[in-house]
């Protein structure tokens, strides 16, 4: 494959012709594009995890794993922006089995509370198991002895356990960017112990949100048989550590947007050509049934409807980013969206003023900045999310303190934006006050919920989590958990800090009968209780 700018030959690799630092993620971080003299070539992807990874992978001369986004033949490795890259082949057959199937139509439904039914099919497990494996072997072979390797999400969840067979001497850590289900949604994967033990594999495992990692350290016990206590989680010989990292943003580029008078023009420009409303409400989204777009325009609607909004003061944007178009649920998703807004539309509008503008569409980030610039109401309702950065990109994207964010409960950057309207989306009336509300608020009102958020988001940035993580990983005793680590378990069970009677029906294996009755008995109240929020 001829790319016109990257470098087919690798520069200098770390010590051995191997990286010290690996990461794993379904994509690489370049998408493929077009030159200004139309020669095929990458261009870095946006979002928030390259960023993250950019400076860190190029200090460390890392090494990235992943799929380069079309199916057939891998490139060759190559070097992108100081990143050495390691496209993985995907066929057709494992793009629908693997990425479409077991990823996109299991796991993400399953985990974000099954807001959607997830569907079950052995042939995509097949290919899950394939797929994982093909990206583990890249790590054993790309790996120097020791290194760290850092693995993203849920579409390589097998992963670790793999790898650590492979090559013991590895370090290897898993984020999940999205949500870890609670017991009873989590059992029913037909692969559940095969993924936790592919978790397990791990060292260092985190999560966005202290339910999630809750949830998992209650499954390693129940599914694994691991020894779960409050120092830590001990599975077949070593140490795994689960803990909560929540990923954030770069808010140092996004206040540098902010600061731009070409982004603060078109932020102006955008409210002129939206008829200078009173209230500019913006909901930016992946077109996905997790973001909750259709409970949001419903609640819009009525309150246009009983005049609690007023149709010619307020226009809503709604920004919904075109994804995974091929599965069945993202094209009836679609169709439902359009409907609605035609419907709002329909019976709201006047001539030339429309009362919600529909943008399927992706735009750059300083289109993005404008637009959060304009709104003056940000509405951020998922049924279910990780974390959601669009959330904290608006905060900190709000340099004079102005702007009211309204954030779903379910989304895991509720932990952390707590001075945001907060609000129960599956609950139409509770959007309604909160969308109401906001609108209302004076600016001395958003100030004083919008500073502490910015204030927590200048401490929490994308950098901070990055290096958390990674200095957490590092400090991970290399290859098999010494004895002495073993000791510290032991000596914590037996002085009266009991395993934590983490147990749940679905239990397998690891545990003698009476532990397993016991479990039985605790199951109900234990699945009822730990129902995550965020
Ligand atoms: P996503 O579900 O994709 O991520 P989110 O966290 O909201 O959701 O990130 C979306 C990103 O895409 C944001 O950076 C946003 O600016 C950008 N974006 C949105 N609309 C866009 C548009 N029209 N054009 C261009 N860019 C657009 C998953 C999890 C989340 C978790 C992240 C990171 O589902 O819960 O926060 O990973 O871990």
């Amino acid at each position: 494959m001829a790319l016109a700018n990257h470098t087919a030959i690798l520069p200098r690799r770390a010590a051995d012709g191997r990286y010290d630092l690996v990461v794993l993620a379904n994509r690489l971080p370049v998408d493929h594009a077009t030159d200004d003299d139309g020669r095929p070539c990458w261009r870095r992807s946006p979002g928030g995890l390259v960023t993250a990874l950019h400076p860190i992978m190029k200090r460390r001369a890392g090494a990235w794993i992943g799929w380069h986004g079309r199916s057939g033949p891998a490139p060759t490795p190559f070097v992108h922006d100081g990143i050495h890259l390691h496209p993985i082949a995907l066929t057709d057959d494992d793009v629908a089995g693997y990425y479409e199937g077991q990823s996109n139509a299991t796991i993400w439904p399953l985990y974000h509370d099954a807001v959607e039914p997830p569907s079950f099919d052995r042939s995509w497990q097949e290919h899950y198991r394939a797929v994982n494996r093909r990206f583990a072997e890249a790590a054993a072979r790309v790996a120097a002895p020791g290194a760290l390797v850092w693995v993203h999400d849920y579409h390589l969840q097998l992963v670790p356990g793999m790898l650590r067979d492979l090559r013991p001497d590895l370090r290897i850590g898993f984020f999940l960017h999205i949500p870890f289900p609670p017991v009873e949604l989590f059992c029913q994967m037909p692969m559940r112990e095969e993924i936790m033990r592919g978790l397990l594999g791990a060292d260092l495992v985190g999560f966005q949100h202290a339910q999630g990692t809750r949830n998992f350290r209650m499954l390693a016990a129940d599914l694994a048989g691991a020894k779960v206590t409050d120092g830590g989680i001990w599975y077949e010989g070593r140490d795994v550590v689960a803990e909560t990292f929540p990923i954030s943003i770069d808010v140092a580029e996004q206040q540098r947007l902010a600061a731009d008078p070409a982004v603060r023009a078109r932020a102006a420009e955008i409210r002129r050509e939206l008829g200078d409303p009173r209230t500019v409400m913006l909901a930016v989204d992946r077109l996905d049934y997790t973001k909750g777009i259709e409970c949001r325009l419903r609640a819009y609607g009525e309150l246009l409807a009983q005049g609690r909004l007023d149709p010619a003061e307020t226009v809503m944007v709604q920004v919904a980013v075109p994804t995974r178009q091929q599965i069945d649920q993202y094209q009836a998703l679609r169709e439902r969206v359009e409907r609605e807004v035609s419907r709002i539309n329909g019976d709201h509008a006047g001539i030339g003023r429309v009362c919600v503008h529909y943008l399927h569409q992706s735009f750059d980030r300083a289109e993005l900045a404008a637009l959060y610039l304009a709104a003056d109401v940000m509405a951020v309702t998922p049924l279910r999310d990780g974390m959601n950065l669009v959330a904290k990109e608006y905060a900190a994207t709000r340099a004079d303190g102005t702007g009211a964010l309204v954030l779903s409960e379910f989304a895991g950057a509720a932990a952390e934006l707590g001075e945001a309207w907060l609000v129960n989306p599956h609950d139409v009336d509770a959007l309604k006050d909160a969308f109401a509300d906001a609108a209302a608020a004076d600016a001395a009102e958003q100030r004083r919920r919008m500073e502490p958020m910015r204030a927590h988001l200048r401490r929490h940035d994308v950098n901070a989590w990055a290096t958390g993580f990674l200095n957490q990983l590092d400090r991970a005793p290399s290859g098999c958990a010494s004895s002495a680590s073993r000791a510290r378990h032991v000596a914590r069970a037996g002085d009266g800090a009991r395993p934590h009677p983490v147990q749940c029906a679905c239990r397998v294996g690891g545990s003698s009968s009476a532990e397993a009755r016991g479990a039985r008995s605790r199951t109900s109240h234990l699945a009822a209780g730990t129902r995550p929020i965020g």
